[in-house]
């Protein structure tokens, strides 16, 4: 895809060299943009894409399970984040569908109850908010409801202060926010650190079918999915692949069929990518 070889391209020629945490270091650039068709975009022609392990990863999120016992026995890609009984601090989905939310404000004002169609009370009592099924309702109730106006208010936040101070590994992709224009629908995903060669080509993929999923479930077609990334970044040890992936010459898109069913009800086996031809496999080592 042309606009994942142009920020390949881009971080190759003007990435900054910089330690990190893992001990691997990068080449880093601040706040790289992009956009792409999401009538084009997935998955990868320049190299084969682990498409079921981004797949199991979507599914995982939208399971809203704040552990990887179910995950780690499809795909490996969260094991080395997890301890061993599978607990893992950052996981996306319990943001996503259990966001912790206070029953009221420090002066007194109702935040949220369990009246509010978006919450429920655990069973520890802690009051949590379906970010995905608010999204979902309200793009639902604009299709059918003209004097419904709040169209700029459809974000989804993964990240918490309190956690991401305790997480080995505290949310990268942390919000996004979709946007109705005419009737198509975009999303835009802000990442606060992006893997160029490992990470970002799954939350391209991952983001951009949940955003097709959304789409169908609400009867708009597909827009755009645009992606800006804070510290978007090469380890040193893919720089020679990710110039192997930069001489490889396009080929034919692939397409993603999904079911006829409700958002609530797809599953792993509805989600079909038909005549996908790529590339071979360009091995790349994850920093840890
Ligand atoms: N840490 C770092 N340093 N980079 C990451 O991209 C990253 N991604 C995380 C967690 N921590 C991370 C979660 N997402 C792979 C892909 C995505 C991912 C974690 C790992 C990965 O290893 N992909 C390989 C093999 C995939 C497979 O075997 O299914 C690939 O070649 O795409
Ligand atoms: P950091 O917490 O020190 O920023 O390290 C996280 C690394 O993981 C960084 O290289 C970005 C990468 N990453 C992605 O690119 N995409 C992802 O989905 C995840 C979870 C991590």
């Amino acid at each position: 895809m042309k606009q994942y070889l142009d920020m390949v391209k881009y971080v190759l020629d003007n990435g900054v060299k910089k330690e990190n945490r893992t001990g691997v270091d990068t080449i880093s650039t601040f706040a790289y943009s992009y956009k792409v068709d999401l009538s084009e975009v997935i998955p990868f022609d320049n190299k084969k894409m682990y498409f079921n392990s981004m797949l199991h990863e979507l599914f995982w999120y939208l399971s809203g399970e704040e552990h990887i016992k179910n995950l780690r026995k499809k795909t490996k890609i969260w094991d080395a984040w997890a301890d061993e009984e599978g607990r893992l601090q950052t996981a996306y989905g319990r943001f996503w569908r259990r966001y912790p939310v206070p029953e009221i404000s420090l002066d007194g004002e109702v935040f949220a109850d369990e009246d509010n169609p978006w919450v429920t009370r655990e069973e520890n009592g802690q009051l949590v908010f379906d970010q995905i099924r608010y999204i979902i309702d309200t793009l639902k109730e604009m299709k059918t409801n003209p004097n419904h106006k709040n169209g700029r208010r459809m974000i989804v936040l993964a990240w918490n202060p309190g956690n991401a101070t305790i997480s080995k590994l505290p949310p990268c992709h942390y919000t996004f926010a979709f946007n109705v224009l005419g009737n198509k629908l975009n999303c835009h995903l802000t990442q606060r650190s992006g893997d160029i060669a490992l990470g970002i080509p799954f939350n391209l993929a991952c983001y951009s079918l949940l955003t097709m999923m959304i789409a169908k479930e609400c009867g708009y077609e597909v827009g755009e999915f645009a992606h800006t990334i804070i510290d978007a970044h090469i380890y040193e040890n893919h720089i020679e692949g990710l110039k192997e992936q930069l001489t490889r010459e396009p080929l034919k898109l692939a397409k993603i069929k999904i079911t006829n069913k409700p958002f609530n009800e797809l599953t792993f086996e509805d989600i079909v990518l038909e005549d996908y031809e790529s590339h071979p496999v360009i091995k790349f080592e994850v920093a840890v």
